[in-house]
């Protein structure tokens, strides 16, 4: 059942289930206005990059909202990522980005984005945030959620609206002052100065994770080398 509501201004498409929220709005985003939301109570196919799959079972947060940006950017996903970091700041939790696309605390992924889009149409910033959903269990050694964090449940409509809130200023940032996004994003980034394994496509790069550029690449110092990674997924390594 689909209902229509106004939060913080936003408005918001509340569904009580369905198969992705970023699917239900890409088919949507021609008839609505930019800075329109879906949020689910559950999603049954939910997905991560690359046709991996999101764990998205009542309690979470699981939201697409369709932007109209002059083109598809993946940087949205730091606008994603700056505004979950800061709407669990309001609730006491530090967190920190794990290039490109995650959010973890105290190394264990609590929040997970996907921007998907069509350029010149639409962009789909799609984030997932572990609020009050249990981890299952093959997940519990990677995954957190706020209320295993804080140690009780919290207003779900509570943290929405605070995140609404950091997304329309994140997103403005991200408009107007790129420069100042892309600052925030390295000061948030932990993978800086650590040693890392890159998986892009079939390679794996180890290096030492030196910045994110300006772009959203992430440099890496692979054995002398520098190399730009424009989309992977990186590990931290030990030694
Ligand atoms: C992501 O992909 O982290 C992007 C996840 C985006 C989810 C949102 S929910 C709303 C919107 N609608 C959608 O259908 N998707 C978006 P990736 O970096 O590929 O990470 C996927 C991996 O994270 C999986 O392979 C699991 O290992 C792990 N994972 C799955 N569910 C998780 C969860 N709830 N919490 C933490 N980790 C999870």
């Amino acid at each position: 059942m689909e209902k229509m509501k106004r939060i913080v201004g936003v408005k918001v498409i509340q569904l009580d289930e369905v198969g992705s929220t970023n699917e239900y709005a890409k088919a949507i985003a021609h008839e609505v206005p930019e800075g329109t939301v879906v949020v689910a109570k559950r999603q049954t196919a939910g997905r991560g990059r690359k046709g991996r799959s999101w764990v998205s079972p009542k309690g979470g947060l699981w939201i697409s909202v369709i932007l109209k940006p002059p083109r598809v950017d993946q940087r949205l996903a730091f606008v994603g990522a700056l505004a979950v970091i800061d709407t669990l700041a309001d609730f006491g939790i530090s967190a920190g980005i794990k290039w490109p696309n995650d959010v973890w605390v105290n190394g264990r992924k609590i929040s997970g984005i996907l921007v998907e889009g069509r350029a010149g149409e639409y962009s789909i910033l799609g984030i997932g945030l572990n609020v009050n959903n249990p981890i299952p269990e093959e997940l519990r050694e990677n995954a957190t959620s706020m209320m295993e964090l804080i140690g009780s449940k919290l207003p779900l409509e509570e943290v929405l609206k605070r995140l609404l809130l950091h997304l329309d200023g994140w997103y403005r940032v991200f408009l107007e002052k790129p420069d100042l996004l892309m600052a925030k994003v390295r000061e948030g980034t932990f993978i800086l100065g650590k040693p890392v394994t890159v998986i892009e496509g079939e390679e794996k790069i180890p290096g030492i994770a030196l910045d994110v550029l300006d772009d959203g690449s992430l440099l890496i110092d692979s054995n002398g080398q520098l190399k730009r990674i424009m989309y992977g997924d990186v590990s931290l390594r030990l030694f």
